[in-house]
């Protein structure tokens, strides 16, 4: 690197990557900061680890023109970018030790009027905690610090482009840190920037999520409801929706990925006793996975005491959306589990078209699966599912709406 850089940015995965090669394109010089060695080899390769739309690109770009470098430590700069997970602990309570040991290896390098931000999710109350964190080693800069906390809402698969487009919701520590990020961003984002405090930045976030995964846990009851009822759910959703001021997602065989399966669980944590919503939301998208494993289990008795032999079986898709490679709290890797603890000698295709090999499933291509297979589980709607064509002997289970 040539220049002094402006922006470290801590952790360089799903989010920070992106956002560290977003700014870089700005021509700001990046340090970007991750942890694991090879991670950071890959990026200095001008080589990208995660699947995302146009990332490769832009992170070639950046490193070739020298203003993204990666390293597993920080050096000192004007802008110091948290964005390093937060996972839950036993119990769903919230683990900011990441947040905290990222602040950490930045506090010897602050110094007066530097914009310290976290993006991290984060439970509300953490950007305070890592204010007395920061004043309490550096006493000597106590108020002097922009500290604020700026949470991303990208939706994975089209990140590039919501970065730059998506509103951001901007809260410091007091007005002055709020202006400083709010001007930080300006120079990278489209979208509007709106104002408030570190909590209420906080508890956005997790609304957000929280939110959606209160609605899909209404279509997922419903789900359950219409097998009872004898009803395709796809259906009366579809006719449902032709209200004007009804909008109901989509069922499916639980809720994934990294943020609207925990997420919730940060407010619930804090607040059991208000969350009653949220909380029982979880528990109905949890219980709506175990549900999908234990038909399944169904099927498969079913077939035997029809055909008088055990039959064959493909779960269809792993990961935790359509068209993504991401596994990360996969609904459909959870009912994989599942559905191979109960096995008895049955033969099983595990298919997920976006991975190429997985370290404990061996992989199937979808074509072949369905096939060979008798019974046909669909766990997640990807586009390649929905033009197969099904013999009409075999036994489908559509979990996701593949044919609805
Ligand atoms: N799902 C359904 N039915 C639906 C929609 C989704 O079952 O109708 C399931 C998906 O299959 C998946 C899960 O929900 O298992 C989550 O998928 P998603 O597409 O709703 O969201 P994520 O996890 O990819 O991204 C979310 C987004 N948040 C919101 O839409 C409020 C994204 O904008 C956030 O940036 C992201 O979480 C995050 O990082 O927090």
């Amino acid at each position: 690197m040539s220049k002094r850089p402006s922006v470290v940015m801590i952790g360089l995965g799903y989010i920070g990557l992106p956002t560290a090669a977003l700014i870089a394109q700005n021509k700001t010089y990046v340090h970007g900061v991750d942890i694991n060695p090879s991670v950071v080899e890959t990026i200095n390769q001008g080589k990208i680890h995660i699947v995302e739309p146009e990332l490769d690109i832009a992170v070639a770009k950046a490193v070739k023109e020298g203003y993204l470098k990666a390293a597993t430590t920080p050096v000192e700069a004007n802008t110091y970018l948290i964005v390093v997970p937060t996972p839950f602990k036993a119990k769903n309570e919230p683990d900011i030790s990441f947040v905290e040991a990222a602040t950490r290896a930045v506090v010897p390098l602050l110094k007066k009027d530097d914009l310290y931000i976290i993006e991290s999710t984060s439970p509300v109350g953490t950007t305070e905690k890592m204010m007395q964190l920061i004043y309490t080693e550096r006493p000597e800069l106590d108020g002097k610090i922009n500290i604020a906390y700026c949470p991303e809402r990208v939706l994975p698969g089209n990140v590039m482009y919501e970065l730059v487009h998506n509103d951001r919701v901007i809260g410091g520590v007091n007005e002055k840190a709020t202006e400083k990020a709010v001007a930080f961003y300006k120079q990278f984002i489209k979208g509007a920037l709106h104002k408030t405090n570190a909590r209420t930045a906080e508890m956005c976030k997790l609304v957000e999520n929280a939110s959606r995964d209160v609605q899909i846990a209404f279509a997922n009851e419903l789900s359950l409801i219409c097998d009872k009822a004898d009803i395709n759910v796809w259906e009366l959703i579809d006719l449902a929706n032709k209200h004007p001021r009804v909008n109901i997602l989509q069922p499916g065989c639980g809720v994934g990925g990294h943020c609207i399966a925990v997420d919730p669980y940060f407010i619930v944590a804090e607040y059991p006793m208000e969350s009653k919503i949220i909380g029982t939301a979880r528990e109905i998208n949890n219980y709506k996975s175990f549900w999908c494993a234990e038909k399944v289990q169904t099927a498969k008795l079913e077939f035997e005491l029809k055909h008088g032999r055990k039959p064959s079986i493909a779960l269809m898709g792993l990961a935790f959306k359509p068209n993504i490679d991401d596994l990360r709290e996969s609904p459909a890797k959870y009912i994989a589990q599942k559905v191979l603890q109960n096995a008895n000698n049955e033969e099983y295709y595990i298919v997920e078209p976006n991975i190429t090999d997985h370290k404990v499933f061996k992989l199937t291509p979808y074509k072949d699966a369905a096939k060979q297979a008798d019974i046909i589980a669909f766990l997640v709607a990807h586009d390649e599912f929905k033009t197969l064509e099904i013999a009409e002997d075999k036994v489908v289970l559509d979990f996701c709406g593949v044919f609805k």
